[in-house]
């Protein structure tokens, strides 16, 4: 099983071609748009990726032409005639622009990314994690950074996969000028280890550290994140997966490729693993490969993933086991884990986004909840 990171040097490889293939997914992806309707919003004034809280973003309403812009239409009401084609074009060509421009920017360069697998110390048969609670910059995509939380510098925080039945002891520590706590979500853990302040333990306090000792179980596609301030400090960035391996490798769905798919809906934007597109990096595979894809929502709203060319086959939810199951769009609602494979049988490059298409595209092109599976023969 290749993870998320040793696919890396292959995705590079991979995309050398991209330009050439993008090209072919903006002309398809330009079919199903509606014709123009008003000026091109700036990339920055348009993106929901600016909004600065996690409220629903409505639709940009087009905006209204202006009269002299307007195109005069032929007998038929549809097609501009005369010199109004001329100016028709020229916003057609403006906004495929803008729309063509991002899509080669795919997949674009910023510093550091998330889920890095965290190793653990083996200290007298208990595997221990470290973790440090920090508020740091975040680039989002190329050039935009913006305010964070982050375990250990990245957003998400490192991946942490164990195997179920093994003890394991998570120690965090706050370098925050607030208190905090982490809720190790879909894991049953003693009540005290639970990770809700008040409830099962005092808040862990700037300059504090607090050990959180469990059993690994059951297994399965789990996450964990602050219980503290929530919904500010989750949307932050202070979350993370957390994967327990079953005991009993038979109960793996067969796979070769493993991949995380982290959502989230805050102060970044509408985010893939923390980043927006055209940051946001493809997910690669050769025909024949069966893709494991693990969806979490950390977000506050649902986000229904679809993945053009292959139909997806649920096989868990929230880590446990399901009758397999087809899809090709996938509700993923807050809280919410989906494990699902994929068996590409057709090279290309392949759309794969959220079907909320305010999360995903405006005017000014793609962004946000937007990657792509690349397909090699
Ligand atoms: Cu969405």
């Amino acid at each position: 099983v290749r993870t998320l990171l040793t696919c890396a040097a292959s995705r590079r490889k991979l995309l050398g071609g991209f330009a050439l293939a993008a090209t072919g997914l903006l002309g398809a992806t330009a079919c199903l748009e509606a014709p123009p309707t008003g000026r091109t919003g700036s990339r920055l004034g348009t993106g929901p990726a600016q909004s600065a809280s996690a409220a629903p973003v409505a639709p940009a309403a087009p905006t209204t032409a202006s009269p002299a812009a307007q195109p005069t239409h032929s007998a038929d009401g549809h097609a501009p005639a005369g010199a109004a084609v001329v100016s028709a074009l020229t916003k057609a060509d403006e906004m495929d622009e803008h729309h063509e421009t991002g899509i080669k920017a795919f997949a674009a360069k910023t510093q550091r990314h998330g889920s890095q697998p965290l190793e653990p110390r083996l200290v007298e048969g208990v595997k221990l994690f470290e973790l440090t609670a920090q508020k740091i910059g975040w680039e989002v995509e190329p050039g935009k950074w913006l305010p964070a939380y982050a375990y250990n510098n990245q957003v998400p925080g490192p991946l942490i996969r164990v195997t179920e039945g093994d003890a394991v002891r998570v120690v965090l520590t706050n370098r925050m000028d607030e208190s905090t706590a982490i809720h190790f979500h879909g894991q049953r853990t003693p009540n005290k280890m639970d990770g809700v302040p008040f409830v099962t333990q005092p808040p862990i306090k700037p300059g504090e550290t607090f050990a959180y000792e469990f059993v690994a179980k059951p297994s399965g596609s789990h996450m964990y994140h602050s219980h503290h301030n929530a919904a500010v400090q989750v949307p932050g960035g202070l979350l993370g997966a957390f994967i327990v391996e079953p005991k009993d490798p038979s109960l793996k769905p067969s796979y070769d490729l493993d991949y995380l798919m982290i959502l989230n809906d805050g102060p970044h934007g509408f985010t893939l693993n923390g980043k927006s597109f055209p940051a946001t990096q493809p997910l690669t595979a050769r025909v024949g490969q069966r893709v494991l894809i693990r969806f979490m929502n950390e977000g506050s709203m649902i986000h229904p993933m679809h993945l053009h060319g292959f139909p997806m086959r649920v096989v868990a939810k929230d880590g446990y086991p399901q009758a397999p199951w087809l899809c090709d769009t996938l509700n993923v609602a807050p809280g919410e884990r989906w494990d699902v494979v994929v068996e590409p049988d057709e090279p290309g490059v392949w759309a794969f986004h959220c079907h909320i298409l305010p999360h995903a595209e405006s005017q000014s092109g793609m962004f946000g909840m937007v990657t792509a599976l690349v397909v090699e023969k």
